[in-house]
């Protein structure tokens, strides 16, 4: 969903009544009626380019496909962001609005400067009552880059506590780079990366709590289980060199196996600090187990694929070689 990132910058309102009133103040000629009558047109046509590229700029997000949806609602709200784009559609309304009675009253005659004054006066306080709306939509604007775009692919979703080693594995076998650490929440965003096969999301770390209890940062894992996976990758570090015990761990797991009933395959991280072997089990440090384990969960992911085919993919998507008809 290429274009939730690319949202334009929005304007707060001091800055906003600077541009819309700096074009006009350079009109100059004619006589005082004609030039007043300019002024007040192009103050008018400013704002209405302004305040539609910004409103259009935005989706229909009732209509958005349920991951996006989810994952905006989540980190900006829609139901917010409905009602800062509304109040950008009113102040536009209004503004067109005292234009065109200034312009009328001007033509019947009454006195063009003091038309124009009360005017101004109006229309900056019309954008000084949607000031905070504004930068909240400037604020969605920045919190939307960090929304990616799914492809339509086999998609693996790895999964598991903090700290057990699921971004160290994705940086291993596929295209994406994340931040690996020795501390829980390094992965505070949903991150894909790609093998020549598959799609693979990188979550942030889940504790073993009920969903009402998640934070923002675990709910955005929850929703790409829920949404984004056609197979699970759960990552369960026997060491608990991550900082939380296998009964946590393992309690999470049949949680995840419970609520998204999705073909998930268990996994062992760390293979290089234990002799665990009861499940595959793999060392993004020397390498051991890391071929078996992505080979698995694409053998996995690809039949998953193969026959359910989600369309969560941005529809409007532009070239993707994956992409599958
Ligand atoms: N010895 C050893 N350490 C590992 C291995 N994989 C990861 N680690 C270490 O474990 C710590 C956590 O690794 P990450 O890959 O950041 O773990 P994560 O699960 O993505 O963590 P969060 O993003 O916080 O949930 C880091 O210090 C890694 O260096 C491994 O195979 N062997
Ligand atoms: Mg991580």
């Amino acid at each position: 969903m290429e274009s939730l990132r690319k949202l334009p910058t929005v304007l707060q309102a001091d800055e906003l009544v600077d541009k819309i009133f700096r074009r006009s103040s350079k009109i100059r000629g004619g006589d005082l009626k004609e030039r007043i009558i300019n002024k007040l047109a192009t103050i008018s046509n400013v704002s209405r380019d302004y305040f539609e590229k910004i409103i259009s700029s935005h989706p229909n997000y009732d209509t958005l496909p349920t991951f996006y949806r989810e994952l905006v609602d989540l980190i900006v709200g829609i139901e917010n962001l409905k009602k800062a784009l509304s109040s950008l559609k009113w102040a536009n309304e209004m503004i067109q609005r005292i234009v065109t009675k200034s312009i009328k009253e001007i033509r019947k005659g009454k006195n063009p400067l003091e038309v124009y004054r009360s005017a101004c006066g109006r229309i900056s306080s019309v954008i000084e009552d949607i000031d905070n709306e504004l930068r909240f939509l400037n604020e969605a604007k920045q919190k939307m880059r960090e929304i990616p775009t799914l492809r339509d692919m086999p998609t693996v979703v790895v999964a598991g506590c903090p700290n057990v080693g699921k971004s160290s594995f994705v940086a291993r076998v596929s295209t994406a780079k994340p931040e690996i650490a020795d501390y829980p929440f390094t992965t505070q965003k949903i991150i894909i990366g790609y093998t020549p096969e598959i799609q693979i999301i990188d979550t942030p770390g889940l504790l073993d709590r009920p969903l009402a209890r998640r934070s923002k940062i675990e709910r955005k894992a929850i929703l790409c289980l829920k949404n984004a996976a056609d197979a699970i990758l759960f990552i369960i570090d026997p060491t608990e060199t991550c900082g939380y015990p296998m009964s946590s761990q393992l309690s999470l797991l049949e949680e995840i196996k419970k609520t998204f009933g999705k073909p998930t395959l268990e996994v062992y991280s760390k293979a290089d600090l234990h002799s665990f072997r009861d499940r595959i089990a793999f060392s993004a440090k020397n390498g051991e187990g890391v071929k078996e384990v992505l080979e698995e969960i694409t053998k996995i992911a690809k039949k998953v694929y193969s026959q359910t085919s989600t369309f969560i993919a941005d529809s409007g998507q532009t070239s993707t070689q994956e992409q599958h008809s």
